[in-house]
């Protein structure tokens, strides 16, 4: 795959579909990444582009359609996206609550940042719902 400059070119690149992502081979071991947290239902793992002393990605394991937070389509190449319905409340509050879990297991007891980047604009680069959990030094607002 490319190797792109940053995260918002990858994200300028992406074409938000409901194909398989990386993610899903970092679900099944086919490419390691350093987990910090498994359950039944939701995988953590380090970021491999930290932004920060501490970066955990929460993804569900099992993706159901929800490439992320809303639909993002990106013309002119418009492949079959789905977003986050009433059906996906639970997985959605799931992700938080374990973000929060992983935040303490890393010793963040000062706070930390949560970011869901959805879209192009948001900078979202995979589809395939996640939430960043980036710790470990002074935050600023607002965030680029
Ligand atoms: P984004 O919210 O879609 O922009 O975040 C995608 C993140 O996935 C980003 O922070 C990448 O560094 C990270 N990542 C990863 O940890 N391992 C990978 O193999 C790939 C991306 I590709």
């Amino acid at each position: 795959s490319v190797v792109m400059a940053s995260e918002k070119e990858a994200a300028l690149a992406a074409i938000p579909s409901d194909s398989p992502t990386i993610f899903d081979k970092i679900i099944s071991r086919e490419i390691p990444h350093h987990v910090v947290y498994e359950d039944d239902k939701v995988l953590e793992f380090r970021d491999i582009r930290p932004q920060g002393p501490i970066h955990i990605l929460v993804i569900p394991k099992v993706k159901d359609g929800l490439t992320g937070l809303s639909k993002a389509i990106a013309p002119p190449n418009p492949q079959r996206t789905s977003a986050s319905e009433e059906s996906h409340i639970d997985i959605l509050g799931r992700l938080l609550y374990v973000a929060k879990l992983v935040a303490k297991q890393e010793g963040l007891d000062d706070g930390f940042r949560i970011v869901i980047n959805d879209g192009p604009q948001g900078c979202q680069a995979v589809y395939h719902i996640h939430v960043h959990v980036i710790g470990g030094r002074q935050m600023n607002w607002p965030p680029g």
